[in-house]
């Protein structure tokens, strides 16, 4: 079973969506495994969004990054990462398509409400990065056998 990363970023809390966009993950059939909220310093910052560095929009990243509180989570499922990509749409929020979370939610590039890691390996490492071992429970939901 995978497990992503979902952030969901200053503009997200500060806009009180919160709780729009985990319903959509727990309707899914996804399921929440660790979650907590987070003022994330630069160096945290900076190591999430490493492959970044020294792009244009980098330090505008990083500064909206560590602006306020993000909602770090781990989910896990079927097929998850891909999934909650799928779920969250394209980076750019005026091309996003409707029914994505950024399709109905954003029209900004940066400001795009969200991350999701984009591989099994960098969610491996993600997860890692945002929290420690401890911090994952590991439970099985009594309706899994109709979500599959
Ligand atoms: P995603 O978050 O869809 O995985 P990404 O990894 O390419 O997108 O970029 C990370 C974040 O950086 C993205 O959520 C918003 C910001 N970003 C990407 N491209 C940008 C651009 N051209 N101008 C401003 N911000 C950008
Ligand atoms: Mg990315």
């Amino acid at each position: 079973m995978q497990q992503t990363l979902i952030l969901l970023k200053p503009d997200a809390v500060q806009r009180r969506l919160v709780g729009n966009i985990i319903e959509r993950f727990e309707k899914k059939g996804l399921r929440l495994v660790a979650t907590k909220l987070v003022q994330a310093s630069t160096a945290l910052a900076e190591k999430h969004y490493a492959v970044h560095a020294g792009k244009p929009f980098y330090q505008s990243l990083l500064d909206f990054l560590t602006s306020g509180p993000t909602l770090a989570m781990v989910w896990e499922g079927r097929e998850a990462v891909s999934v909650c990509r799928t779920l969250i749409g394209s980076t750019d929020g005026a091309k996003a398509p409707p029914g994505t979370i950024r399709g109905d939610l954003a029209i900004s590039v940066q400001n795009n409400l969200i991350h999701g890691s984009d591989s099994l390996e960098n969610a491996l490492q993600e997860v890692q990065l945002w929290f420690n071992k401890e911090e994952l429970i590991s439970f099985s939901c009594t309706d899994q056998n109709w979500i599959g």
